[in-house]
């Protein structure tokens, strides 16, 4: 008879779920579990001890492999470090596995170490969550709720799993045969998305002035193809969040250039209908507000999941499909006689402000904004952006990102992940990926650079401009008279010596004819990872300011 642990078992079961990469953090509670884990001849496993880093490191590589990713930690608070990974995932369908190990059933409330409630706790995040006794033999039924459990993080809508697992402690092995178990795809049975296309008439739509607004979705060239498509019919506009992956000419991703030209005019602009795709909800926050407070128009979200999500409090109809199948099913009903010219107005607008805003970006004073324009051009076209949170990915949404493919955690995550997601999606990807962080946020999550992933393919460039950039523009938070010291001010860091230390390359730039000298360098060095720093001073979101209320005086 073979010998077999239950953690080898559970192994099996995570590749025959499609896991191809596990993050393990470091301890001795959950040794069994990585060690089997590690066994397993098709897993690649890899360590990074802070597992906050190892959370977001996961989400990076679910996102670049549309693969589930597996996480493995030890006992006490260890997993709550994995929380704003998690819900980041949740709240975008990523699917995730998250394995917790856990002490026995009955040294828990003890009053012992390193020992809290881990069964439930990460509820609010998690589809769904197990406790599973793996001091004993693990009977069939053990696994096939994990196998289950699996089968649903993969399921519409996809997201992450908890699996809570009590182990001995220790190293050698146990002097037990756990149950035979197939562990092949038989029960993994994933169902197919229900669709209730029939849920509408092809005149809902082909009549009315339609507003289709993308958020987050991965790249996809055959999305794009279908929104090529819509996007050129005559009653339709698409708004896009740059981080739709769907930066095309006929799609409008900068928003907030018009948005003022736009409540300006009502009769023009103003939707009838409005869809909505894509998990997330618009970066622009004039445009949400916008959406909120004109009347007149209903709003159909396209989701995979039933319950209704009413972001704009118009909420009429939740289509329950795929975003691919439903634009399919537009484009295939156009109606060809169509004559409105909705389409029409809000594409002149755009074009008349694409040309005012590249004229004012051309001409702005050397500042945040100035320095991303430059950067952009040059960006080579194999290069991922990732980005973080704060004015980056706004300073992205006025520039455009070309076609590159472009990631922001815009679920529920603020400045707490982008470098571990970055560095996690570059360690599984072909191609070379550009991080571009507020220094704020490359302080935050600095221990990603110090994770042991860094790939000669991973470009990173920091904004250093004097904290948090974002609290100097914000209504919210500018005239507030400690605003400095309170809200923006972080430490001065060395980023040169920080660089030396992880073995990366520096360069650094203080004005546009420096930023110009450095770039094909740090594009063309592929040896190292390659770190780059703008320098920049206080006055950055005045000059981001003026540009968009410029570019809307002047529509
Ligand atoms: C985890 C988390 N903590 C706090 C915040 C609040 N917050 C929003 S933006 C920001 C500052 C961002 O600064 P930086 O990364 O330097 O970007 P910049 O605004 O300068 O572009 C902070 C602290 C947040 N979004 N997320």
């Amino acid at each position: 008879m073979k010998f077999e642990e239950s953690t080898d078992i559970i192994a099996k079961i995570l590749y025959g779920s499609g896991v191809r990469h596990v993050i393990a953090s470091s301890g001795s509670r959950s040794l069994r579990m990585v060690r089997s884990a590690s066994g397993h001849p098709q897993l690649n496993v890899r360590m990074i001890v802070d597992e906050r880093v190892a959370a977001f490191s996961a989400l990076g590589i679910s996102d670049c492999t549309a693969q589930p990713t597996a996480l493995i930690c030890t006992s006490g608070t260890a997993m709550l470090n994995y929380a704003p990974a998690i819900a980041e995932a949740y709240y975008r369908g990523v699917p995730m596995i998250i394995i917790t190990a856990d002490r026995p059933v009955d040294i828990i409330d003890l009053n012992d170490g390193q020992t809290i409630h881990q069964f439930h706790a990460l509820d609010n995040i998690v589809k769904m969550s197990i406790d599973i006794d793996a001091t004993r033999p693990c009977s069939k039924n053990d696994f096939d709720k994990i196998s289950d459990i699996i089968s649903f993080a993969l399921s519409p809508r996809k997201g992450p799993i908890h699996i809570n697992l009590h182990l001995e402690e220790g190293n050698e092995a146990m002097d037990y045969q756990c149950a035979d178990y197939e562990t092949e795809f038989s029960r993994l049975h994933i169902p197919h998305s229900t669709l209730s296309m029939s849920s509408f008439q092809k005149s809902e739509i082909a009549l009315k002035k339609t507003l289709i607004f993308l958020g987050q979705m991965p790249f996809d060239s055959e999305m794009i193809q279908l929104v090529e498509h819509v996007a050129g019919l005559p009653n339709i506009v698409v708004v896009a969040d740059i981080v739709s992956n769907c930066n095309i000419p006929n799609v409008i991703t900068d928003i907030e250039s018009l948005i003022d030209h736009i409540k300006a005019h009502p009769d023009v602009f103003n939707p009838e209908l409005v869809i909505t795709l894509g998990k997330t909800s618009p970066i622009s926050r004039r445009f949400k507000e916008w959406l909120r407070s004109i009347d007149d128009y209903a709003h159909w979200r396209v989701n995979d999941k039933p319950e209704p999500e009413n972001t704009y409090f118009h909420l009429e109809r939740t289509i329950i499909a795929d975003e691919k199948t439903f634009l399919k099913h537009i484009a295939d009903n156009a109606d060809k006689t169509n004559v409105d010219i909705f389409n029409r107005v809000w594409m002149v607008l755009n074009r008349k402000a694409d040309v005012i805003k590249s004229n004012l970006l051309a001409e702005a004073p050397w500042s945040d904004i100035a320095a991303i324009n430059v950067i952009i051009k040059q960006i080579p076209d194999s290069y991922t952006i990732q980005c973080s949170n704060g004015m980056s990915i706004r300073y992205l949404s006025l520039t455009g990102a070309n076609r590159h493919r472009l990631y922001c955690n815009r679920g529920v995550n603020g400045i707490d992940g982008s470098t571990s997601t970055a560095i996690g999606y570059s360690s599984v990807s072909d191609t070379p990926t550009l991080l571009i962080s507020g220094d704020m946020s490359a302080l935050y999550d600095i221990s990603a650079l110090y994770s042991g992933q860094l790939s000669p393919k991973f470009k990173m460039i920091v904004i250093a401009n004097e904290g948090g950039e974002i609290f100097r523009l914000t209504k919210a938070t500018r005239n507030y008279e400690k605003r400095e010291e309170m809200l923006c001010n972080i430490p001065d860091i060395k980023w040169k010596d920080v660089a030396k230390s992880v073995n990366m390359d520096y360069f650094e730039a203080q004005n546009k004819k420096e930023l110009e000298s450095v770039l094909g360098a740090f594009f063309i060095k592929n040896d190292r990872s390659t770190l780059l720093i703008i320098k920049t001073s206080i006055g950055n979101s005045k000059i981001y300011g003026n540009i968009i209320k410029e570019i809307n005086n002047r529509l």
